[in-house]
């Protein structure tokens, strides 16, 4: 063979192989950056800078226009009316021939619209002419990183923190940028650097400078950064002899803190604060409520026009139902916040379990600011292994009706922000799993625009990741659509939570008991499943956590017969033999659940195994691995719930499905050594 037919053999070779090999790293960024588009602006500035580069690099049409008008005059050819727009909104007007004009009113609204331009030319849904108008729905759409000051991320699944604080300030990781970058691309305009679990070292003047790096980097790409303290800080780092919210030396400790915060990061965000909840410190140990506590950090932080996020996740070891200490703790307080106060509320009553009902906070506190919180990492739903797209879950949250102010009060309405607990680690592809990513990419849409479908999110996902070949996108986003009802069928379907393996939160233990550990902490306190029935119940016969919901709801989760069968056992203790509407009894309609879900991670793989094609060789085996540990664990989760419901019901397992594989004395003695729960409680 001549050099030239080597040559040729090996070029052909090249050209043959489907696709490059690929880690994930680029995200759903994945433009080629071989554009050469002629962008201008009307200003300049850093973050317009990006703005222009991006869309240079990576618009693969003609002419771009970026404009911030003059107040005065708002040009009506640039498409911008100031009704319904806020300061983060766009415009995109224009067409082929004439060009694009991209307007806001700010530069981080030019950011927005440049990568929105650039989202829709990557997903194929250029139509022109264009005449868009967009704003986001929340102006705070934060991101809230569980990582700790030694590099280990708490319920993180995708290796360490992102964060290096060994290497700050001096070693800046390109990832600061890079992550900037995703986060601008979707929307989000936030982030709490560090773990709610907060050590008081974060406010230390060492640690200040190192934040004000990070600060530095993400700045540009209207990124905000916040942090998480530590309410003893007063006197865990400066030796008060307090921190009694309404001692005159602590109050003058935080004030001096947030001066000496301002005066370093003079666009920093505010505090997020876990108070008295799970062993943190808080206002209470001083006599002193939640909103002394909050109150007093809100009023050093109003000169510099900071907030305080304070979380409503608490709950005492007491005789009351955990699911209605929220309620019982923070509506008494309604009306007392400063009004740079908001309130951080987990989606759910108990704790981000595969299915809950929405926390009835939700649309009662009618005079303090609420936020909703969100968890993007899988800590519930089967880590970075499992495949549980989890936008279904968070559109079925936000669409639900509190009827608070009557029909139509939907959670998406009561609330002024979000917040995602994130996944994101310095693993290379950044979540653990590639398909993980589209939790980031969705947490980040919906904060946007909490309207946008689910079908919508995941098949732009798919298209800027993957591929835009119709025969792998149906498929996969059919797939990934039906992943979260999957992961709840095989783990808690009807209604049942938290009877999971102690500490790590992954695989099941229904019959896990926690040596002189509190109740609320011990499986059987969630399911109380005995020789009658199964589940809590929470009607007015029970801990009437029901009341707490405005009417009609309250009624219709009161009646076993009106319960929505997915909070059935969230409400009820059924009996087993219950027959529900589709005349199944409840013994029966669990065992089919569990197979369900079994039976539909079984169709995930073969859905992915015909997609190889499509997909470079890297991902695809990641991806197919990750699916079959699903597989094996779904069946884990399903023998060992029913082998073990199975002897308080004392019923068959019907007999049309499958058969338990595995014995429940083996499986009890199954024990996983996840280390990412050292600082975790249950
Ligand atoms: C950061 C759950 C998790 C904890 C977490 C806590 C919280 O209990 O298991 O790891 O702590 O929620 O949200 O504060």
């Amino acid at each position: 063979m001549t050099k030239y037919q080597l040559l040729t053999v090996l070029l052909l070779l090249f050209c043959l192989t489907p696709v490059r090999a690929e880690d994930g790293s680029r995200l759903w960024l994945r433009a080629d950056a071989s554009a050469q588009a002629k962008v201008t602006a009307n200003k300049k500035s850093p973050t317009i800078d990006i703005a222009i580069k991006e869309l240079q690099t990576n618009w693969h049409g003609d002419k771009v226009n970026l404009v911030i008008p003059a107040k005065a005059g708002i040009p009506s050819s640039a498409g911008l009316t100031k009704e319904g727009m806020t300061g983060e909104g766009y415009s995109i007007t224009g067409d082929a021939k004439k060009g694009i004009t991209i307007s806001a009113f700010s530069e981080q609204g030019l950011l927005y619209g440049a990568y929105h331009l650039l989202r829709l030319q990557e997903t194929g849904r250029v139509e022109y002419p264009l005449n868009i108008q967009e704003s986001p729905q929340y102006n705070l759409r934060i991101l809230n990183h569980w990582d700790n000051l030694d590099g280990t991320v708490e319920r993180g699944y995708a290796g360490h923190s992102i964060w290096k604080w060994d290497e700050l300030p001096n070693t800046i990781s390109p990832r600061y940028k890079e992550y900037a970058r995703a986060n601008a691309s979707i929307g989000i305009n936030a982030t709490v650097l560090n773990n709610v679990n907060a050590s008081p070292k974060i406010l230390t003047a060492e640690l200040l400078e190192k934040v004000k790096a990070i600060a530095n980097e993400l700045r540009p790409y209207g990124i905000k950064v916040y942090l998480s303290v530590n309410f003893s800080s007063p006197a865990i780092l400066d030796g008060l002899k307090t921190s009694d919210p309404l001692d005159k030396d602590v109050q003058g400790w935080w004030k001096n803190k947030v001066k000496e915060i301002y005066r370093i990061i003079p666009d920093f965000g505010g505090f997020l604060v876990k108070a008295n909840s799970e062993g943190q410190p808080g206002p209470q140990d001083f006599g002193r409520t939640h909103a002394d506590g909050a109150n007093m950090l809100a009023d050093a932080l109003k000169p510099y026009h900071g907030i305080v996020m304070w979380r409503a996740f608490v709950y005492s070891p007491s005789n009351e139902d955990r699911a209605k200490q929220a309620y019982l703790e923070f509506m008494p307080l309604d009306g007392q916040f400063r009004d740079n106060v908001i309130i951080q509320v987990k989606n759910g009553p108990i704790d981000f379990q595969p299915r809950e009902p929405f926390s009835p906070l939700f649309g009662a506190m009618k005079h303090t600011g609420v936020m909703a919180e969100v968890q993007v990492t899988q800590e519930y739903l089967g880590h970075s292994n499992h495949l549980a797209f989890l936008a279904p879950m968070w559109q079925e949250f936000l669409e639900s009706d509190t009827y608070a102010n009557g029909k139509g009060s939907f959670v998406a309405n009561t609330i002024s922000a979000i917040a995602g607990v994130s996944n994101i680690g310095d693993d290379i592809n950044w979540t653990g799993s590639h398909l993980a990513q589209a939790n980031w990419y969705a947490f980040g849409r919906l904060a946007w625009n909490p309207q946008l479908s689910s079908e919508q999110i995941a098949d732009e996902w798919i298209r800027q990741t993957f591929s835009q070949d119709e025969s792998f996108v149906e498929p996969v986003k059919t797939m990934m659509l039906n992943s979260w009802e999957a992961v709840v069928n095989y783990m808690m379907p009807l209604g049942l939570h938290h009877i999971f393996a102690v500490g790590h939160h992954y695989g099941p233990e229904p019959w896990g008991i926690i040596p002189g550990g509190r109740p609320d902490w011990q499986p059987w306190y969630f399911h109380n499943a005995d020789t009658i029935g199964l589940g809590f119940d929470r009607s007015s016969t029970g801990s009437n956590a029901v009341s707490q919901y405005f009417s009609p709801l309250k009624e219709e989760f009161n009646d076993i017969n009106t319960c929505p069968p997915p909070f059935l056992l969230w409400f009820h203790h059924v009996p087993w033999q219950y027959k529900l509407q589709n005349g199944r009894s409840l013994w029966d309609e669990l065992c089919y659940h569990y197979d369900l879900g079994v039976q539909q991670v079984r169709d995930f793989q073969k859905v992915w195994d015909k997609q190889e094609s499509y997909v470079d060789a890297e991902r695809f085996q990641h991806v197919q691995s990750r699916l079959k540990i699903q597989a094996r664990d779904a069946q884990w989760w399903k023998d060992a719930c029913l082998l073990y419901f199975q002897e308080f019901s004392k019923q068959p397992v019907p007999y049309d499905i499958e058969r338990p594989v595995n014995d429940l004395e083996q499986l009890k003695q199954v024990r996983l050594n996840i280390s990412n729960y050292e600082n975790a409680s249950r």
